[in-house]
């Protein structure tokens, strides 16, 4: 059955990683599986037909025939779960990677989301230079805790899966603010995670959309 996923028509980062469709063809690049991009317009996701996928008029949504799903982490979690490659065969051993996608989304990506938001979009506010080193070092406090657990892993949990992919696509997004060089071992392990082919041929095909 045909997978289509959805996509920025245009990326506001050009198509560099950034929108979370990345995530979604980096987990079905992992596990070999072809998939189509409907693309959509800022204002064609906040239709009804959109609306209808996905509550919140966001992108990515993934289908597969009548079957349709919203939200990275629960698209990402039923590809791994669908198809191998993205989930150890040992029980306890899949639910600490799924523990690692939910810690990426529910605790390491909120901090960053705040950073994004006081980096540009209330650069302009009047109280934003007092608030930006708050909310850097609510950042620190998570790549802290996770580079300290991290230590000199290659992966986060033995051999990489479905929990490296969410956390590595997670903390991409701060690159731009210089904070992951503070961490030279989280700098490394989301370079491992984009020197894998499988990620190279998702950027490569988001990239493709916006050079268009
Ligand atoms: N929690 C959602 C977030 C989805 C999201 O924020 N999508 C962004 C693109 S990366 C979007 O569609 N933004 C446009 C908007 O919200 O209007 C997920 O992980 O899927």
């Amino acid at each position: 059955m045909t997978i289509t996923i959805t996509a920025f028509e245009r990326s506001p980062d050009g198509g560099k990683g950034l929108a979370r469709d990345s995530r979604v063809r980096w987990a079905l690049e992992e596990v070999g599986q072809p998939y189509e991009v409907r693309l959509v317009s800022f204002r064609a996701m906040k239709e009804k037909a959109h609306l209808a996928l996905h509550p919140f008029g966001q992108i990515p949504t993934y289908e597969e025939g009548d079957f349709a799903l919203f939200e990275t982490g629960a698209i990402v979690l039923h590809i791994a779960e669908r198809y191998s490659g993205l989930l150890p065969d040992d029980a306890n051993a899949r639910a600490r990677a799924i523990s690692w996608m939910f810690a990426a989304l529910n605790t390491v990506e909120p901090p960053i989301l705040e950073l994004v938001t006081a980096r540009i979009f209330e650069a302009d506010r009047p109280w934003s230079k007092d608030r930006l080193p708050l909310v850097m070092d609510r950042v620190r406090e998570r790549l802290n805790q996770l580079s300290a657990r991290l230590g000199d892993a290659e992966w986060l949990d033995g051999a990489f899966d479905a929990g490296d992919l969410m956390m590595a696509s997670v903390l991409l997004r701060l690159r731009a603010s210089g904070l992951l060089d503070e961490y030279p071992n989280l700098a490394a392990y989301v370079a491992r995670g984009e020197a894998r082919p499988a990620y190279q041929r998702a950027f490569a095909a988001q990239l493709a959309v916006n050079a268009r």
